[in-house]
C-alpha cells in the first residue's frame, strides 16, 4: 500500500489490487483523523439519545440479534484523486486508490431509529466514533439527514467481506451510507443523537463541502456559497494496465478496471487507445448491483510498435459522464476525470 501517514494511518490501495469486484480487507484503503480508539466487540456500546422517546445503549451482541442485511457497496474517499488537481490544494495527496468495494452486513438503520422511537422532529442524526480530537484535529462527528438513514441500504455494519468489521475499518461498528462520500462512513460508531438541525461542527462545516457553482481554479469560496457533499461522480479507472507498462507487439493486453457511479448506476464504459480520437465499448461484469463497482474489460491487440495513450470513461444511468477536466474546487473532492495510462508497445 502507499502509507501516506503511519500515525494516524492513512493508506492508499495500489490500482492492480482494484481489479476484482471485492477489494479484500487487507489491500482496503485505510482513512483516519485522529489516532484509532481502544475498543472490542466484548465492551462496545453504542448509544442511541436526542429526539427520541426510548434512548439505547446497544452492545455488538444486540445489534447482530437484530435482522441483518448484506449490503455490497463502493466507499471512497471525497478527496480521492486530489493530487491531480491544478493548482494542488493541501489535503492528503490521494492517486487512485482511496476506493474499495466491500460487502458489509449489519443491521439496518432504520430499525434501530424505529427502535429508538425517533421523534417526527428529528431530521439528522450526528453519528460520532469512540476517536477524540487532538490538539488542533476536533473530534470526528457527522450528520446525516433522516431520508437518506430510512434507506434501506443504510447499515451499522459489523461483518466486511464476511468477517468481523476489522479494527482499522472502525470495528467492531461503522456506519455504512451507501453512494456518499467516505466521510459519512462513521467508523467505531459509539453514539447516535437524533436532533432537528445539522450538526455545526468542523466536519459538516467547512470540511466537506463543494461550490453549488463551479469556482476559478485557485480561488477561494464563500461559505455560502458551499454545499454538503452527499452523492459521488461517476467514475471508471484503469487497474492494468498500468501506467508506463511496457508489452511486446503479438501479445493481446487486457484493458481492466472498476466504474461506479454513487447513487446512480453505471450503463456503459468506454475505452480509447488513442489518447481519445476513437471510443469503443467496453464489457461490463454482470456482478455490481446498486452502489457497489462493476468490473469493465476490453481486449487490445496493438497494430503496431509505438508508445499508446490510453483511456477510459464511465457513463451512469442518470446521464453523468467523467469529463476530461472536473471541476476545481478549494478542497479537491470528487475527482473523475476520463482516466489515462501509457503503454509502450515495442516490436
Ligand atoms: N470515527 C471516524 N470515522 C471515520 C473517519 C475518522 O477519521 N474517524 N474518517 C472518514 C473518512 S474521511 C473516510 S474516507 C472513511 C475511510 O474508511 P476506511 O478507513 O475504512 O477506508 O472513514 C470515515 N470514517
Ligand atoms: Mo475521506
Amino acid at each position: 500500500m502507499i502509507v501516506h501517514n503511519d500515525f494516524p494511518e492513512d493508506l492508499e490501495s495500489l490500482p492492480e489490487y482494484l481489479s476484482t469486484w471485492i477489494t479484500p480487507n487487507d489491500a482496503f484503503f485505510v482513512r483516519q483523523h485522529l489516532p484509532r480508539p481502544r475498543t472490542s466487540a466484548e465492551t462496545h456500546k453504542v448509544e442511541v439519545g436526542g429526539l427520541a422517546a426510548n434512548k439505547l445503549s446497544l452492545s455488538i451482541a444486540d445489534l447482530r440479534k437484530l435482522p441483518q442485511v448484506s449490503v455490497p457497496a463502493v466507499l471512497e474517499c471525497a478527496g480521492n484523486g486530489r493530487s491531480y488537481f491544478r493548482p494542488k490544494m493541501p489535503g492528503l495527496q490521494w492517486t487512485k486508490g482511496a476506493i474499495g468495494n466491500a460487502e458489509w452486513r449489519g443491521p439496518r438503520l432504520a430499525d434501530i431509529l424505529a427502535k429508538a422511537r425517533a421523534s417526527t422532529k428529528a431530521q439528522f442524526a450526528d453519528f460520532d466514533g469512540l476517536d477524540v480530537g487532538v490538539g488542533k484535529t476536533p473530534d470526528f462527528i457527522r450528520s446525516i439527514p433522516m431520508r437518506k438513514l430510512q434507506h434501506p441500504s443504510t447499515i451499522l455494519a459489523l461483518d466486511m467481506n464476511g468477517v468481523p468489521l476489522p479494527d482499522l475499518h472502525g470495528g467492531p461498528v461503522r456506519l455504512v451510507v451507501p453512494g456518499w462520500d467516505g466521510a459519512s462512513w462513521v467508523k467505531w460508531v459509539s453514539r447516535i443523537e437524533l436532533a432537528d438541525k445539522m450538526h455545526t461542527g468542523f466536519y459538516m462545516n467547512p470540511a466537506y463541502r463543494y461550490p453549488k457553482n463551479p469556482v476559478a481554479p485557485g480561488s477561494a469560496a464563500k461559505p455560502e456559497d458551499l454545499d454538503v457533499l452527499e452523492g459521488m461522480a461517476v467514475k471508471s479507472f484503469f487497474a492494468r494496465p498500468a501506467d508506463q507498462t511496457k508489452v511486446q507487439l503479438g501479445t493481446p493486453v487486457t484493458l481492466t478496471g472498476p466504474a461506479w457511479a454513487g447513487e446512480h448506476n453505471v450503463a456503459r464504459v468506454d475505452v480509447s487507445t488513442d489518447g481519445g480520437a476513437t471510443w469503443k465499448t467496453a464489457s461490463l461484469s454482470a456482478q455490481g448491483r446498486e452502489f457497489s463497482w462493476r468490473i469493465w474489460k476490453s481486449e487490445w491487440r496493438p497494430a503496431k510498435p509505438g508508445y499508446y495513450t490510453l483511456c477510459c470513461r464511465a457513463t451512469d444511468t442518470a446521464g453523468r459522464t467523467q469529463p476530461i477536466e472536473p471541476a476545481w474546487n478549494p478542497s479537491g473532492y470528487l475527482w473523475n476525470a476520463v482516466d489515462r495510462v501509457g503503454v509502450l508497445v515495442e516490436g
